[in-house]
This record gives structure tokens, sequence and C-alpha cells, in this order.
């Protein structure tokens, strides 16, 4: 396993990190290349949404691993990313994790992550993992002012971004360790004890239906388990939106 971080480029401006790693694969970029940028200008999230990714005040980074595991394990590369992004935060603020890859601080989003699978037949799959995370800012556009915060807003101080990295791809670099000796209970674990999610009630958003429920549990492969009043489990999907009822979720 190639040190995540190694090689790493830092640049100015760029359209999305993510995209920026996709461009390179072609190139044999090799697993552990870590691009960060100041500015990201069409920053992604999941489902075609965007992140907010203004100059100076946010970590804006992807990296690039290639897992020699079975595709069932992939689903559990988003857990890994907030585990590691949570634990590399944990000492400035109390961040909690939302299902599937949300950091939220306060019960508004600090962070989040972008996981991308590409498969080439006969190799070992890249995984582009893209994290975002709110450092400095001071205001967010209208559109997410009421979700978004970051850690200045939250804690007063001013973050030096290079430390957050340096202890980021640390992070990374033990789960990445653990994900590969395919320690999934471990990960599960550590993913549960840093979310707050469990047993507390909420809605989601399922094929035109609505489910009401209360989260249980994560399953095996890192899905989570909704019990509804009635008793009745159900496995959700990551694209599903869910709504907590319960504050500070
Ligand atoms: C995410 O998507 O949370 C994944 C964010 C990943 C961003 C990183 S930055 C480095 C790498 N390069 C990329 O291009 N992306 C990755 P999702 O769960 O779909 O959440 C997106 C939603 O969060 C948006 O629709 C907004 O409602 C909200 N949002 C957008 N920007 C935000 C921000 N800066 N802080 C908090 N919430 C934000």
């Amino acid at each position: 396993m190639a040190k995540i971080g190694h090689p790493l480029r830092i640049l100015p401006q760029i359209d999305s990190t993510n995209e920026e790693i996709k461009r390179n694969l072609a190139a044999n970029l090799p697993e552990g290349a870590v691009v960060i940028a100041d500015q990201q200008t069409n920053g992604r999230g999941r489902l075609g949404r965007s992140w907010h990714s203004e100059f100076g005040s946010g970590l804006y980074l992807s990296t690039l691993l290639k897992p020699d595991l079975p595709p069932e394990n992939l689903s559990l590369v988003t857990l890994m990313a907030g585990v590691a992004t949570a634990t590399a935060i944990q000492h400035l603020a109390p961040v909690k994790l939302k299902w599937p890859n949300d950091i939220l601080l306060n019960g508004k989003k600090l962070a989040g992550t972008l996981c991308e699978c590409i498969y080439k037949p006969g190799s070992i799959p890249a995984v582009i993992v893209g994290i975002g995370i709110n450092l400095n800012h001071t205001s967010f556009p209208k559109e997410i002012q009421g979700i978004a915060t970051s850690l200045k807003l939250e804690t007063g101080k001013t973050i030096n971004r290079s430390e957050l990295v340096l202890n980021l791809l640390q992070n990374l670099n033990s789960e990445y360790i653990e994900f590969l000796q395919r320690k999934n209970k471990n990960l599960i674990r550590k993913w549960t004890e840093q979310s707050n999610m469990f047993g507390k009630t909420m809605t989601v958003h399922q094929k035109g239906k609505t489910l009401l429920g209360t989260a249980v549990g994560l399953n095996p492969q890192g899905k989570l388990i909704l019990q509804t009043p009635e008793g009745k489990k159900h496995v959700l999907d990551s694209g599903e939106l869910i709504e907590a009822i319960s504050k500070n979720l």
C-alpha cells in the first residue's frame, strides 16, 4: 500500500479536486496521490449537488486509492473517509457523523465526503475520496446559510489548514490500512461511536414514500438500518434523503 499524501499537489484553483484526480488516472497516477485546492470553481457533492468552495476558507482535498478488495467492500470507503475526517477534527470540536457522508457540528454541516469508484475490467478499481471541510468561513451563501457551518464560526478560532491536512492524512493512512485488512467490524464500531444518529427518530423519503423510524445500526456493508414503530427493519440506500425529527442530529 502506498502512503496517502505522496505525491501531494496544492493548486490555487481547480474545478474540482475529484475531477483533477480523474483526469490524471490515465497517466497512471499512483495510489496515495493527493490534490488540494485553495478554491474549487465546480466543487461537487453527491447526486449532482454542488459543494460551496470559496477561496482560502476551506479544505478541499482528494486522494486516489486502489484497494485490491472485492466490490462489496468498497461501499465502506465512505464510512472510512468519515471516520478519518471526524477523528482529525475531534480535538478542535465535537463533530458527529451523519449517515452516509456528513460530518456535523452543533447540528449543522461542517464537512462532507464524496467517494467515487471507477471500474476498469481486469484491473483494481480506482477509488477517489474527496473531502471538503469548512474551516475559516465567516458566512455562507443564502441557500446553505441555515444548514452549513465552519470551525471558525463554531469555535471562534482560526484554523491552520496545514496542521489539519497532516492530521487528516495520518488518519486516512491508518484507517486505510485497517480497511485493507478487512477490519470492517472495527470501522463500523468507530463510525457508530462518532455518530449520534442511533436511537433517534427520523423520516426517510424512499421511492416516493415517506418512512418513519428509528436508526438502530449499520449492517456489515455499512448501510443504515431503520426500524419502524411496528418493529419492521428497513435497510437504506445512501441516495435516500434522511431528515431528523429529533434536533441536533
Ligand atoms: C457532500 O455532498 O457532502 C460531499 C462534499 C464533498 C466535497 C469535496 S471537496 C473536495 C472534493 N472535490 C469535490 O468536487 N468534492 C469533494 P452531499 O451530501 O451531496 O451534500 C451537498 C449539499 O451540502 C449541497 O446540496 C448543499 O445543500 C450543502 N452544501 C454545499 N456546500 C456546502 C458547504 N461548503 N458546507 C456545508 N454544506 C454545503
